[in-house]
């Protein structure tokens, strides 16, 4: 089991853009407000840096709307990173201006080149890389992540992200190498066969996108339930306001890269 999973040194963030305003999002309930985004943020990269995290804030991307999630755009390992090829076309340009950050902070940067895969269906546990194919991520980029990670020691086991979820992660976060949070309906798919299992309390569906950082669980505000379940549990939480960006379905897993360097 390798700790690796959730030990981090290093998160690169960038800042929203005005242009958030125009992000993807599968139903539309507003806009989120750019000023409560800013503060939001500023609430998540200050509690990065509580746990230990070193920051990298890149600058906002105008042109790209949705490129404050820049977990999509890129895989960290310890090995080396790998630059990833999204879905979404109005995303593809993000992934060349997160390169030149990460060959600063890795020797080794590859690049899928076939298929899509997004960083949000990828989940990095304590002996696999689970990959949930969606909307936004194909086999054909399950397969190719799968050879590129291979002489780094890892295997990669495809799943499915349940219909309408938008990314794997959407539903579930790790918690422990070995004990992930997730929604009843993602689970039910059999996914976490040999893994502990935390739930996301019913109507608390929205708790699923967490991260763990060190020895914080970094979770969105406003799912009691989950939260006692998780402090019940012996973690240490920190909840940050995430009504901004869950109207353009993001959440506390997109909004950084974690580096375990
Ligand atoms: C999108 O649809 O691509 C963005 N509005 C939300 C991306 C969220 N990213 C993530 O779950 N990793």
């Amino acid at each position: 089991m390798s700790e690796s999973s959730y030990r981090f040194t290093h998160a690169i963030t960038r800042k929203p853009s005005a242009s958030v305003t125009q992000g993807l999002r599968a139903v539309d309930t507003g806009s989120p407000n750019f000023e409560q985004m800013q503060r939001d943020h500023e609430s998540y990269t200050a509690t990065l840096r509580e746990a230990g995290a070193t920051i990298h804030e890149l600058p906002a991307l105008a042109d790209f709307p949705d490129s404050v999630f820049v977990e999509d755009a890129a895989l960290c390992l310890v090995q080396g990173a790998i630059l990833m090829r999204p879905g979404a076309p109005s995303r593809q340009g993000e992934v060349a201006h997160m390169a030149a950050t990460l060959k600063s902070l890795y020797s080794d940067v590859r690049e899928i080149k076939n298929g899509f895969i997004e960083g949000g269906d990828i989940l990095i546990t304590g002996k696999e890389i689970l990959v949930g194919r969606s909307e936004r991520t194909d086999a054909e980029g399950v397969a190719e992540l799968t050879k590129l990670v291979a002489d780094w020691g890892y295997s990669v086991r495809e799943v499915i992200t349940p219909p309408g979820v938008l990314h794997f992660k959407t539903d579930c976060s790790l918690l422990s190498p070995d004990t992930v949070l997730s929604t009843k309906r993602l689970a039910a798919s059999g996914c976490f066969e040999g893994y502990n299992i935390i739930f996301t309390a019913d109507g608390e569906e929205a708790s699923a996108n967490a991260i763990r950082f060190n020895d914080l669980v970094i979770m969105p505000a406003g799912f009691p339930k989950t939260a006692a379940s998780l402090r019940e549990a012996g973690y240490e939480l920190r909840e940050i306001n995430n009504t901004e960006c869950a109207k353009i379905d993001g959440g506390m897993s997109c909004l950084s890269l974690r580096l375990p360097l």
